[in-house]
Parts: C-alpha cells; structure tokens; sequence
C-alpha cells in the first residue's frame, strides 16, 4: 500500500504488518553457500565530483551479511580501480576483458551484483551487465542502490541482462533472495520485500545477446515495492573493511587540514543513521532508505569507532549520515562517550549537515567529540528559494549557527549552495551572492540544481518541459546527473549563461578564501593559487 503524500512526491508506506527485527542469519535449504560476486561500477572522472578514494559501504556491507551466514561474497571496486586513472568506454571495456571477466571465470559466482549508489555510475552498470550476460549468459545480475531503486522494473524491462532489481537496503533481502535463487530454483521470489523481476525470475530469461535490443514487456515483469527497512540499525553487522582490503583505499592525507596534528591516514566512514524525515525537493535519498529516519544508538556506533580504532590505527571518521544531527540527544551522547573513552581522534562531514538542527549545545559538544570539518547544507541566500526547495531553514538561523561554528576557529566550515532552481531569479542569486561574502565559512561549493529522477524538481521540470532529455530515457543515464558544466535546465527568468556566469565569479571569488580566513585546506584543489573550483 503506497500513498502519495499531499506534494505526490515521496511515498508514505504503510506497510502490512508491523516490521519486527530481522534474522540475518538466513537458513539454507541445504548446507551449500552461495558464491556472490558484487561490482561496485565507477563514476566518470569528467563528471566526478571530489577527489577522495571512498570505500563502495553499501556493497562492503552486504558482503559482510553474506561472510556472516557463511556464504562467498565478495566486492571489487572497480571505482576504486580507475581512482587515479582516466576513464572511457575503450579503457573500460579492456579492463572488463583482461582483469573482471577473467576474474569471474576463476571465481564462478552464483549471482552477479552490481551496486549504483550514483545514478552518474549507471553507464558502466550497463557495460558491465552487458558485457558480464554476454560472456556467461548462466549467471543471474542484480543491480541495487538509489538508480536502480528509483526506476526499480524500469532496469529490467529495458536491459534484458539484468535479471533482478533490488529496491532499497538489502541486508536482510539480499540473503533470501540467494537462498531463492541459488538453492530453492526461484521459489518464494514473489515474496522478498523490494525484489523486481521477470516473471519466473532469470530462469524465465534465457539470454541471447542477438535480443539485447528487444525490450522485456512490461506485462512480464514483477514490480514490488519496498515496505521493510530495517527499524534496529545496532543489528546490521558492521562493515568488514577487510572484503576490499583497506591499504587499496590509501590516500596521501599528509595536507590535510589537520589542526588537532592528529595523524590522519586513512579516514573511515561511519553512517549512524538511514535516511531523513524531511522532502526537499531536489533530494531522492529516501528511495534508497525509506520515508522514516532510523538511529544506531550512541553506543553502538561509538564501538564501531573504537573497533576502527584499535584495530585499523582508524583516527580519522567521515560521518555520511542524512540527517546527521537531527536527534541532538543522540549526537550529544555519541560525542560525550567518544570523549569519555578518551579516543583522541578527528572527523568531518562531508555529506552535508542540518543547519535547523544544529545549536550551541549541540556545536560544542561535537567540537569536543573531535570536529574539525564541517559542511553545512545552506542551498540559497534567497529565503524564497530555500521555501520553494522546502529546506525548512530561516535566514537567521543560517547566521546563528555559522556565528556559533565560528566560536571554533580551528573547526574548516564548508557551505553547500544550489544555484538555477525555476525560480531562480538575478535577485535571489545576488542574495546568495551576499550571503556567501558575508558569512563567516572558509570555503563553498556551488552546484547547479539537479533534477534527479523521483524528485520533486524532477516532476516540476518535467511539467514545464525544462527537462533536456525525455523521460523514459533517464533510466539510462549517461553521467549527466552529476556535476555538469552546465546548467541541467534553464530557470524561467535566467538564461544558462547567468547562472554559468555566477559560478564563474565563484570560483574567482574562492581564491581569495584562505588569505582571508587563515585556512586552507587542499582537497580538490591544485595548490594554493587555483583553490579548487566551486564543484568540489
Ligand atoms: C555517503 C554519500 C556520499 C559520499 C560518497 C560515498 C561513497 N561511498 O562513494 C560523498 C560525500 C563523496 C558523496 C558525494 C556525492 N553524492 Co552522495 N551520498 C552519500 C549518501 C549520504 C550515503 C551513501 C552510502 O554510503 N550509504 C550507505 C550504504 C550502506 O547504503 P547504500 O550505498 O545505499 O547501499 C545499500 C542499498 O542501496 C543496497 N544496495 C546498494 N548497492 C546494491 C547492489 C546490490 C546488488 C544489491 C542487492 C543491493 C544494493 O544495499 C546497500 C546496503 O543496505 C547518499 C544518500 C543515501 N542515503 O543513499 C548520498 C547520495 C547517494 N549522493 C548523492 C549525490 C547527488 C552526490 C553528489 C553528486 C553530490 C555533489 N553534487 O557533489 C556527489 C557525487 C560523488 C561521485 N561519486 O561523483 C545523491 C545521489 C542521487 C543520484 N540519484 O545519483 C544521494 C542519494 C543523496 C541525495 N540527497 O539525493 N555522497
Ligand atoms: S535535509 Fe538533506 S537528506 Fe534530508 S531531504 Fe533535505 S537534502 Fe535530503
């Protein structure tokens, strides 16, 4: 049962019965494992935005649901393998043939996973499918993540070399999903919560690749929405960074912005929280994580820290939550216990935090916790936009908590901002003009507003036909969605080349960040004459 809330945006789920916890050990009808492959695809370096080397967390966490029941999983990160190397349909396809399909041909995997936590990743998602199905046509594919979920039966009624769509989180219908496939000869599919497929699952897909143009009917395909996520996060096991192997994350951190002297190394990842209550209209995370916030408790994560810690030499965290801080209880407590064990250790957010949820309180005791690098999700200087994009955020409250960061001068505030919405005018972007002078942050990043697919701008865009490709067509997204040197559409009253022009005289205006504020910090950028640009 799915509602379309009063915007017909985000799905309000209601789902059968009330979700209890989940068993991740998934008992096998036989004593047989499943051997499972996952594909992390890379996102293009034209369009990649930042320049980290991230650990694939989603496909690194349901590998290690898998290692937990005893079966085979295991992830190649193939993003990770074009990290400092370029990138093109030629290159790639060689990497395909002399390093992946050689690879599986060793390792003879039950099912085939690729994972898409970027829509921008979906090309290579395609290649691999293909060219995966067209070497071993046996070998069942799934693609999962926030493209996939979005379009969910979409994926397989177009590319006829993915067998299966997994909606969601797939921690706990991941397993059952093998346990169907691998042992039960797909019984039991119609009941895995989030699971699209062909009727009769792959078995009712003999592939051919003289028929990869020739679209499935839709009449054959299973579409089942996501009604489960998981209520008790301190139950997922936690992520076994060991699976990909961390030295291949290695990043010289060594310039850093680093005030605490605090050895860097190798920042970790740490995600306390799924998903957010709130809609804004350009954000299409809840597909992925589902329309209701859901916490690790303080505890739990705080032991996940000290685990990295002692046994990694981990000094350096990235919470990637959502909403980070929307249960200021929780944070206050998670900071408290991290001081408590006396860690002495460092952390930035690069996800962007809630600025309406962050207070004095809340600011200093993440200070203490070892903040040191924030960014904070302002979006415009215009109020008008900010109300359009549903944000939530006053304009005084934007100065209260920068003021309040700024209390901290050795904590590096970055602040987000979104430029081109439709009702972008030439007033509102010189009020975010303003605004980025004004403030007291030490560095910005400036994006062109994005329709992402199951968006609220998207639906807008659509409406009003500013959308640059057809509809149906954003299923097959070739990277555009990401980071664009240009406008994605044109607002009602600005041309592209204004808001284009406004990102000029951003990153112009970057530059002259560090001499004013005393901090620099080198991420994205070349040294310390070209500051980065305003993408990253
Ligand atoms: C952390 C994060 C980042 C990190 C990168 C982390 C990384 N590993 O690469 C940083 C800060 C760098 C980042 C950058 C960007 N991000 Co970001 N990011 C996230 C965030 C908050 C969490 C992702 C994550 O790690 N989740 C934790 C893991 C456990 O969840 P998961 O990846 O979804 O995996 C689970 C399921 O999806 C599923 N699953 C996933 N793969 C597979 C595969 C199979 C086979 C199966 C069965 C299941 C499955 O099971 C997994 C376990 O439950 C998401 C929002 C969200 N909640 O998803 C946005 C999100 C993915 N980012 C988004 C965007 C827009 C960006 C940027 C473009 C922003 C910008 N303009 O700069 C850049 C692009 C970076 C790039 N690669 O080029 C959008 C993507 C929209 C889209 N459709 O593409 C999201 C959804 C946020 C949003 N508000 O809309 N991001
Ligand atoms: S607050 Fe952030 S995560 Fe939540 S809906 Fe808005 S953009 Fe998305």
């Amino acid at each position: 049962m799915i509602k379309e809330d009063k915007k017909g945006t985000s799905p309000q789920i209601v789902p059968p019965k009330a979700s209890g916890m989940i068993d991740f050990k998934i008992k096998k009808s036989n004593d047989c494992h499943s051997r499972v492959l996952l594909l992390n695809p890379p996102t293009d370096r034209t369009q990649f935005v930042g320049s980290d080397n991230y650990f694939p967390l989603g496909l690194i966490m349901l590998a290690t649901v898998l290692k937990k029941n005893g079966d085979v999983g295991e992830v190649i990160d193939i993003n990770n393998d074009f990290f400092d190397k370029d990138l093109d349909d030629q290159i790639f396809a060689k990497h395909m043939n002399d390093v992946i399909i050689p690879y599986v041909t060793e390792f003879k995997p039950d099912m085939i996973g690729i994972g898409g936590t970027f829509s921008g990743a979906f090309k290579y998602t395609k290649i691999i499918g293909a060219m995966i199905k067209n070497k071993f046509p046996e070998i069942p594919t799934i693609v999962g993540g926030n493209h996939a979920s979005t379009f969910k039966g979409m994926v397989i009624e177009r590319f006829k070399y993915i067998d299966y769509v997994m909606v969601g989180e797939g921690e706990h219908t991941f397993p059952e999903l093998l346990k169907s496939v691998v042992h039960n000869n797909g019984e039991g599919l119609e009941s895995i919560d989030g699971l699209c497929y062909r009727k009769g699952g792959h078995l009712a897909n003999p592939y051919d690749p003289s028929l990869e143009k020739e679209y499935t009917h839709k009449r054959d395909i299973v579409v089942q929405n996501k009604y489960y996520y998981i209520d008790n996060l301190d139950e997922v096991p936690k992520a076994d960074f060991d699976i990909v192997g961390v030295k291949k994350y290695y990043m010289d951190t060594s310039k850093w912005y680093n005030p605490h002297d605090i050895e860097i190394g190798q920042p970790f990842p740490i995600i306390s929280s799924r998903s957010c209550p709130m809609r804004c209209t350009f954000c299409n995370m809840w597909h992925v994580h589902g329309p209701k916030i859901r916490y690790r408790s303080a505890d739990d994560v705080v032991d996940e820290i000290q685990y990295l810690y002692d046994n990694f030499e981990a000094r350096y965290f990235q919470f990637m939550d959502d909403n980070f801080t929307f249960d200021k209880k929780r944070v206050i407590r998670m900071m408290n216990e991290i001081v408590r064990r006396g860690m002495k250790i460092s952390y930035d957010t690069p996800n962007g935090i809630a600025i309406s949820k962050l207070d004095t309180e809340t600011i200093r005791a993440m200070v203490a916790g070892g903040l040191i690098r924030i960014s904070i999700a302002i979006e415009s200087g215009s109020q008008e936009i900010r109300d359009l994009m549903l944000k939530g955020l006053k304009q005084e409250k934007i100065y209260e908590v920068a003021n309040e960061l700024a209390k901290y001068p050795h904590v590096f505030v970055k602040a987000f901002f979104i430029v081109g919405m439709p009702e972008e005018t030439k007033e509102t972007l010189e009020e975010t003009r303003k605004m980025i002078m004004n403030l007291p942050i030490d560095k910005f990043s400036i994006n062109y507003a994005t329709p992402f697919p199951g968006t609220a701008l998207f639906n807008q865009c659509k409406a009003k036909n500013m959308l640059r490709y057809e509809v149906e067509d954003y299923v097959e997204i070739d990277g555009h969605q990401l980071r664009s040197d240009r406008p994605h559409f044109k607002p009602f009253n600005l041309t592209e080349q204004d808001l284009m022009d406004f990102v000029a005289w951003g990153d112009e205006y970057i530059k002259t960040l560090p001499e004013k504020t005393g901090k620099y910090d080198p991420r994205g950028a070349g040294d310390i004459s070209d500051y980065g640009s305003v993408f990253n």
